[in-house]
């Protein structure tokens, strides 16, 4: 396989592949001539892998730092809801997201799906009870990152970490970082001592671990198709999930960003990284953090021309990926958007909009939820 992709520079960095539903469209790239140079010097430093972990301190605003190591067993319980079967209009008109056109018509089969994303206590008992290690733990094999020195390869992951001041965003590589030892378990890296919280959901989890989960607990991950027909509750076409407005009668609907991108996170809906689940309002079907908190990995492959020839009935994406963007990975979908998406930067948070990534990477943003046919 070529990990060639998961280097970007002669140092081991971080794959942008598990980053792309995050890069800007180019109405945002036209606009980040306008975001640099402004607001200079204010920024928040959300994390620092190598420094360790540095949240915000903001009024109002939870805050967890290198201190927070307690142990809770106060879990969130783990449950799915029945989603009925039926007839919807899938994709988006937004001009912003031409990969979710046309708006077609999907007919689905009822099916169960997890409320909220899958914990990091749900995914602990799944590695107690395996043993299984994820691919952001596991040695790396110097034959897949030809050219990078022996010492450069350590198991890690991706971790955003803000800038100090506001930067063109055009290269996501200024506020994403490698991190050494990040891993579902240190979330931040061996810099950091903070640790996964039970209810926070699992994070820089690749493709092939979200679907070792899902086989161990009786489930599968959700289609495309299913994951956008339940987000979208039964309700018809809108722009966001949850209605018209993105933050109807002054309340904030979803674990979304707030403030100036990548610099300064005001936090204002409670959370400037992950929430815990089930920390914002469910959708009409009782599902949480459908939109925000963390993307969601989906079992599609990704092609930006899907749509244009989808099946009618339960369609399970292409038999194979491709992403003009990344010609030569292997690309599936991911849906939601995560707590770094706002109207500045990664509108992909949005509904009926598009999101994927290389299944062998993961990061601080990106984790999963499941689900079980109707029969099993
Ligand atoms: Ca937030």
């Amino acid at each position: 396989m070529n990990k060639s992709y998961r280097i970007a520079t002669a140092a081991l960095a971080f794959s942008l592949s598990s980053l792309t539903g995050c890069q800007p469209g180019h109405e945002e790239q036209a606009k980040a001539a306008d975001v640099t140079g402004s607001e200079g010097g204010r920024g928040i430093a959300v994390c620092q892998p190598g420094a360790g972990q540095q949240f915000a301190e903001l009024a109002g605003v939870e805050s967890r730092g290198e201190e927070n190591t307690e142990e809770t067993t106060d879990t969130v319980p783990s449950r799915m809801v029945w989603i009925p079967g039926g007839t919807f209009a899938m994709g988006a008109e937004d001009a912003a997201f031409p990969d979710a056109k046309p708006v077609h018509d999907v007919t689905l089969s009822g099916f169960w799906i997890d409320e909220h994303e899958v914990t990091n206590a749900e995914f602990a008992a799944f590695v107690q009870a395996t043993g299984y290690v994820t691919v952001a733990e596991r040695p790396l094999n110097p034959a897949d990152f030809p050219g990078v020195p022996a010492d450069k390869l350590v198991p890690g992951s991706g971790v955003f970490v803000a800038t100090a001041q506001p930067v063109s965003l055009d290269n996501p590589l200024q506020w994403w970082q490698y991190a050494p030892g990040a891993s579902w378990r240190k979330p931040f890296g061996k810099g950091s001592a903070a640790m996964a919280h039970p209810n926070e959901p699992v994070v820089h989890v690749s493709y092939e671990d979200a679907l070792a989960y899902a086989t161990w607990a009786g489930k599968r991950l959700p289609t495309e198709a299913e994951w956008e027909y339940a987000a979208r509750g039964g309700q018809e076409q809108q722009p966001y999930y949850w209605g018209d407005e993105v933050k109807p009668d002054g309340k904030w609907m979803a674990n979304i960003y707030q403030g100036h991108f990548p610099d300064r996170n005001t936090g204002a809906d409670g959370y400037v990284g992950a929430a815990p689940v089930k920390s914002y309002p469910p959708n009409p079907y009782g599902l949480y953090d459908m939109d925000g908190n963390v993307w969601e990995w989906c079992s599609d492959y990704y092609r930006p021309d899907y749509y244009q020839h989808s099946a009618k009935e339960n369609p399970k994406g292409p038999a194979s990926s491709y992403d003009p963007d990344e010609s030569g990975t292997v690309q599936r979908v991911q849906r939601g958007g995560s707590y770094l998406c706002s109207d500045q930067y990664c509108t992909r948070y949005r509904a009926g909009s598009r999101g994927k990534g290389e299944v062998s990477s993961g990061s601080s943003n990106l984790g999963f939820r499941c689900v079980r046919d109707e029969s099993n």
